[in-house]
């Protein structure tokens, strides 16, 4: 495999897609060796048509807010790769999103996917509009015209859909109902639903929780106990408060949470109710976490800056892409860091990366720490296909062993001659394998 050709066209094709050709490139250079060793992927070209989505769709949505305004937002689907199962992936609402980040979530999904063993293909779509400020029944119309355009391209066994940043249960709810409406059909299409309709025990946590579970699982491979440890989390959405949860209840102590307009250190835990006023924080709509110093005064608020400057023995980014840069990095390693668990997709930049890997740091990519929120959107599909709903110790303890299999493909093939886990290139490797072997089964398609 020529990577730097490779690159060269694809960039050449998709110019400024900076995110999306960020996570090809990464995904290349972990599976260029084993690439290499199987001349039947070169020969089916996989790689070429690994890379590029299956098709995507864009379109207008437009809406009415409450001042009578007509408002344009954009809407896409990206439906990446169906080799092992039906599309799926979440729906992002957040300002910032354009069509390569949408590119390179649909394209982590599809090796994420893979890593949990559920027949899942990848895909991911969103939107440029924004939750913040925007009144319940703004965000209710808006989902529903968005759902106008994007029902006839979904269906139980075709795509399913879930939440991401900016969609979270109440967003899933007005999406489905309008899909519901428009198909005269009850699937399940769409998962995060609520309980009462379909939804799964333990999917708001199950980010945050697989995420806490694949820490544990590293840490005990190298000896070490959770227990006791500081993590500094970023982030104050349903992955942190998923993460603060489980870490708090492994007993860590959780020492920092983010938002955009900069982080809370509370060196006395944020644990209990602490973590309880973040979902209120949350779903003030604010988008702000300062209000949490004045709550707590024990805590301090750190103003335009992120948490990754304070001292702790795990960082777990919960937040968004690219939101750990090498200077970060470098600060969290001279701070003692041992652990570092990416729940965020994609939240730590190349070069954090290699600094990480380059000191030997334990540190998971987003792909496989944070497959448990995926993993348990594929167990709620299970539950909706079978009619039935499992307990949350039935779904929790389904979580746990996936999250532990996931561990397993990583050290598999990520274990390198010293011993060091480079779990970057043991996910990349164990989720690219079953994507390739399933593209070469079903023959050039
Ligand atoms: O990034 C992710 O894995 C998600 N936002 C969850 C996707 C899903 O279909 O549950």
């Amino acid at each position: 495999m020529n990577i730097e050709k490779i690159m060269h066209s694809l960039e050449a094709k998709h110019p400024g897609e900076t995110e999306y050709l960020q996570a090809v490139r990464e995904v290349l250079i972990s599976i260029e060796d084993v690439y290499n060793q199987h001349p039947e992927f070169e020969k089916a070209k996989i790689i070429e048509r690994l890379v590029e989505p299956d098709r995507i769709f864009t379109f207008r949505v437009t809406w009415v807010d409450d001042r009578g305004e007509v408002q344009t937002n954009l809407g896409y689907r990206v439906q990446f790769n169906n080799a092992i199962g039906p599309y799926k992936g979440g729906i992002r609402f957040h300002a910032s999103v354009t069509l390569s980040i949408l590119k390179f979530l649909a394209f982590e999904q599809t090796f994420k996917n893979a890593l949990t063993t559920l027949p899942m293909g990848g895909g991911k779509g969103g939107s440029d509009f924004s939750i913040r400020g925007k009144s319940n029944a703004e965000i209710m119309r808006f989902c529903q015209a968005f759902m106008l355009e994007l029902w006839r391209h979904l269906g139980p066994d075709m795509d399913v859909p879930a939440g991401d940043i900016g969609v979270s249960g109440r967003e899933v709810g007005y999406m489905y109902g309008m899909y519901k409406k428009l198909t005269r059909e009850v699937t399940g299409t769409f998962t995060g639903k609520g309980l009462e309709y379909g939804g799964s025990l333990i999917r708001p946590e199950a980010t945050g929780f697989g995420g806490l579970y694949f820490v544990h699982e590293m840490l005990k491979s190298k000896g070490m106990d959770i227990k006791g440890k500081t993590v500094a989390i970023s982030g104050f959405g349903n992955v942190a408060w998923g993460a603060a949860l489980k870490a708090t209840e492994l007993g860590a102590k959780v020492i920092t949470i983010s938002g955009p307009d900069g982080y809370i250190y509370d060196p006395a835990g944020i644990s209990g109710d602490k973590i309880n006023y973040m979902l209120e924080l949350r779903a003030s709509g604010n988008d702000i976490v300062a209000p949490y110093a004045e709550m707590y005064p024990e805590s301090t608020f750190h103003a335009d800056k992120r948490p990754w400057e304070v001292k702790a023995d795990i960082a777990l980014p919960c937040a968004t892409q690219n939101e750990l840069n090498e200077e970060d990095a470098m600060n969290l390693i001279n701070n003692g860091v041992v652990c570092v668990g990416e729940i965020s997709n994609m939240g730590c930049t190349p070069e954090a990366i290699d600094a990480f890997i380059e000191h030997k740091i334990l540190y998971a990519p987003g792909k496989a720490a944070n497959a448990g929120g995926v993993a348990t959107s594929g167990l709620e599909m299970s539950q909706n296909a079978m009619h039935m709903s499992w307990s949350a110790e039935e779904v929790d303890q389904k979580l746990l062993g996936i999250m532990q299999g996931i561990h397993q493909q990583c050290v598999k093939y990520g274990t390198e001659p010293d011993g060091y886990v480079n779990y970057v290139k043991g996910a990349n490797i164990a989720g690219f394998m079953k994507v390739a072997r399933a593209m070469l089964a079903q023959g050039i398609v």
